[in-house]
């Protein structure tokens, strides 16, 4: 069966893992912790989750990740037929992760270990956000979902770069990043209320424990 490593905290762990569930594929999970057993890099090369395990061997990096899925069961699909649309999507998937998770990231020190992120950090994530968010609103209002009637990963990927730049944009700069572009909170809502976004959020606050167990354990 296929296996999936990582750990109910990270985002990206969740986005494949969104994908399979929402999908029906049948997988194993397996607790991983980054940088805790140096021989999980035979399987994730960089060290961190995800990282899936299949009969053909193991694969690392989301969206590699997703594009497999995706390939290897295509029933329910998550990617439009035609090329265009999914390479629409692929570009969305991409401005998600460098416009709103890894910026949102930055803040991270700050937010979650007490530290002080400088000024000049704070001011460059903010007119990145700030910069995506006027990108999607270029994209267009989500009509429910970023590309119309049927989710895609564009909004599965979303969701999950959303919940860091929103935990990130709020504790730093009080900054409701929902209200810059039309359309957005109402997509938010929409994405939250799926039954699969509830048992990922539900398994994040349960794992939260776990999780920090383990950053004091590495210290
Ligand atoms: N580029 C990777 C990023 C994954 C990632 O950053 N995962 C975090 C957990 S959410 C991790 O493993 N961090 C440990 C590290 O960076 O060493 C992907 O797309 O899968």
């Amino acid at each position: 069966m296929l296996k999936v490593y990582g750990f109910a905290v990270s985002n990206y762990f969740n986005m494949v893992k969104h994908a399979l569930l929402y999908k029906g594929v049948e997988f194993e999970e397996v607790l991983t912790f980054p940088g805790m057993d140096p021989a999980y890099n035979d399987k994730s090369p960089m060290g961190k989750v995800p990282c899936i395990e299949t009969e053909h061997g193991c694969l690392a990096e989301t969206s590699v990740i997703l594009n497999y899925i995706e390939a290897a069961y295509p029933a329910r699909p998550l990617l439009p037929a035609d090329q265009w649309q999914r390479a629409k999507v692929s570009e969305l998937m991409k401005m998600a992760e460098l416009y709103f998770e890894l910026p949102g990231r930055r803040l991270f020190p700050e937010v979650l270990a007490g530290q002080t992120v400088s000024a000049d950090i704070k001011a460059e994530v903010h007119e990145t956000i700030s910069k995506g968010c006027q990108a999607l609103a270029i994209l267009g209002k989500p009509a429910p979902y970023l590309f119309g009637e049927t989710m895609t990963m564009a909004d599965v990927v979303l969701r999950y770069c959303m919940l860091t730049c929103k935990l990130a944009t709020g504790a730093v700069y009080q900054w409701d990043v929902l209200a810059e572009v039309p359309g957005l909170r109402a997509w938010d809502d929409l994405m939250a209320s799926a039954d699969i976004s509830k048992q990922l959020d539900k398994a994040m606050q349960e794992g939260m424990g776990a999780f920090l167990e383990a950053v004091r354990a590495k210290a």
